[in-house]
């Protein structure tokens, strides 16, 4: 039971004002309880949750098979750090490398430093393997990516909102624009490049969708010119876009693949980079680690995690609500002067609104679905992003789908 239920999600927000960084502009709203699509505030009001935590809660809040999962590891051994082995890595790595189709996975904790691994994976090969000379290794990266907070991450950033005063910036990245193989090319031609590292559907950039055919010439160009393609499928793996991964939809195995957020489902912080022997083997022990990758408790997390979207086959679901979803907004766009388009894949979507960028009315409108009962939230200005748990039946969406159509009605009028 929550033991600050005596105060009220005004007092509760008050504490994290008074109390915390405020590097966060969080909708105001406390949330006290998860199950399933469900989150309940507070005071006790139900919430369809339609972030997931930006594409961590997958499976759905506080699902049993992983809890149950994290409730029995917890109580036998947690940590060992990798000075040891523990019981769980071993199977854990056997199951990550069968189901992804790799020769071996690197296990660490955060989105980020799953990007950052696989860019130290990839300059290790571009030298040793490339015969890049030393520290002439160059990284590219697409305009609009996002792939976390760090120096590095905020380096190949070309939003001032993630790198402005934090220089300066990590050399050797350089970017490219997004969906736009003549620019790749163009670049890949200078054999000091190693890798490009890209998301197949760019999140924080407004759920930009390439066309089709877009990550089989990068897959077919890195071939080319002897570059490793770089997957950051932190927010697009598991399940998310209809497939297991988002790369699934097109010929475009990736050498190093990035994954993140739901591969614990959202219960335990969990990332990895998977890749082959060729590139994987360039690390040596003492070269790379973390004291949490790889615990005991993370292993067993994942695991069940990914049993969940096995079992339930959530990437059909997926992918069946996620064209449901799509053709109700675009009924949206046809009746409304408010919603100017919607994109995306699976249940990894957003919509576009029609206004300035730079206006609150995307803001204003997910107050107002807060108040209807739905939980979102904008990203980059005038930009809807819709991501519920894949675990969402039917006659849920269709629940949903309601409130966001009465809302979106209920502004156009105002
Ligand atoms: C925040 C954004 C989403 C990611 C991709 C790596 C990472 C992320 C494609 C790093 C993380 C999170 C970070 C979180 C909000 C959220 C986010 F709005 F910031 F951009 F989802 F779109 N690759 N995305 O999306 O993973 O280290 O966070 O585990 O920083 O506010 P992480």
């Amino acid at each position: 039971m929550n033991t600050n239920a005596t105060l009220s999600s005004a007092d509760l927000m008050a504490l994290e004002d008074a109390h915390g960084a405020h590097n966060y502009h969080p909708l105001p709203v406390v949330l006290d309880r998860g199950e399933g699509v469900h989150v309940w505030d507070v005071e006790g009001k139900k919430y369809f949750d339609f972030l997931s935590a930006y594409s961590a809660v997958n499976q759905g809040h506080c699902h049993p098979h992983i809890v149950g999962a994290l409730q029995r590891q917890s109580q036998r051994l947690t940590l060992t750090s990798r000075a040891f082995c523990n019981s769980n890595l071993g199977p854990f790595e056997k199951f990550m490398t069968d189901l992804f189709g790799y020769d071996k996975v690197l296990p660490m904790n955060s989105g980020v430093e799953g990007g950052e691994t696989s860019n130290k994976l990839a300059r290790k090969w571009g030298y040793q393997k490339k015969g890049i000379p030393e520290n002439k290794a160059r990284i590219l990266f697409a305009h609009g990516n996002f792939w976390g907070r760090t120096l590095a991450a905020i380096s190949s950033s070309d939003d001032p909102l993630s790198y402005k005063d934090f220089g300066p910036y990590m050399p050797g990245y350089d970017l490219i624009p997004y969906n736009d193989l003549d620019a790749l090319e163009r670049e890949l031609k200078d054999p000091n490049v190693c890798a490009f590292m890209v998301e197949p559907i760019q999140g924080e950039a407004g759920v930009v969708v390439p066309d089709e055919g877009y990550l089989a010439g990068v897959r077919r160009l890195c071939t080319k010119y002897n570059v490793l393609f770089i997957a950051d499928e932190v927010q697009t793996g598991i399940a998310r876009t209809g497939r297991l991964l988002a790369t699934d939809y097109e010929d475009a195995r990736p050498d190093l693949l990035v994954l993140g957020k739901a591969l614990s489902g959202g219960v335990f912080p969990v990332s990895a980079v998977l890749a082959d022997n060729e590139v994987m083997m360039c690390l040596k022990p003492g070269e790379h680690g973390s004291t949490f990758g790889g615990n005991p408790l993370a292993c067993a997390v994942a695991q069940a995690a990914l049993e969940v979207v096995i079992d339930e086959e959530l990437a059909a679901n997926a992918n069946k609500l996620g064209m449901r979803f799509r053709e109700a907004m675009q009924e949206l766009v046809e009746s409304t002067e408010l919603v100017s388009a919607v994109r995306g894949k699976g249940l990894l979507n957003a919509i576009v609104i029609n206004d300035k960028p730079d206006s609150s009315t995307a803001w204003d409108l997910c107050v107002a679905l807060k108040d209807n009962g739905l939980l979102a939230k904008p990203t980059h200005g005038n930009i809807i992003r819709f991501a519920p748990p894949l675990v969402m039946t039917a006659a849920q969406l269709e629940d949903c789908i309601a409130i966001i159509a009465k809302t979106v009605r209920e502004f156009a009028k105002a």
